[in-house]
């Protein structure tokens, strides 16, 4: 008998909420451990080597990177399939993906919600102001304006 899959990372996350959007369309059943990473124990170290989440546990694999489970569950549940079928297409959305994860993520999660949210409360920073208006008023727009292209 195979157990049920493990997600271990809080929906705060949206690597976390990537991975949940994709097992949701594919109807897949999974277990959540909602751990915020900052505060995981070293179990949690072994697993993600990195210290990030989405962690993918299943009978098969440990997968520590959000892309690398979301080409997984692809995969291994190809119907309904995520991507679309031409390669063309194919490369689009993943550069898409590539560029969320990386830019959007950039400017949203360190630059804002960083300022804005973690430092002050999980490590009990004054908030940064004049850092969380420069993400917003310098660094957001061409990131949005290029999506939009
Ligand atoms: N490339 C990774 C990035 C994951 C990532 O950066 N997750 C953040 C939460 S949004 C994290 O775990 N940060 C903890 C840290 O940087 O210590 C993926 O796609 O899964």
């Amino acid at each position: 008998m195979t157990s049920t899959p493990t997600l271990i990372g809080t929906p705060v996350s949206p690597f976390v909420r990537k991975t949940m959007a994709v097992l949701a369309l594919k109807r897949v059943d999974y277990l959540i451990d909602p751990i915020v990473p900052f505060l995981g124990n070293d179990r949690f170290g072994e697993l993600s080597p990195l210290r990030r989440i989405p962690v993918w546990l299943d009978d098969q694999v440990t997968l520590a990177d959000s892309t690398v489970i979301c080409e997984y569950l692809e995969e291994t549940r190809p119907n309904p399939a995520v991507l679309p079928a031409s390669p063309a297409e194919r490369a689009a959305a993943r550069w898409l993906e590539a560029f969320a994860d990386t830019r959007l993520a950039d400017v949203l999660i360190w630059r804002l919600f960083n300022k804005a949210v973690i430092e002050p409360g999980v490590w009990g920073a004054e908030r940064d102001k004049a850092a969380i208006q420069r993400a917003i008023a310098h660094d957001l727009p061409p990131v949005l304006d290029y999506l939009e292209s």
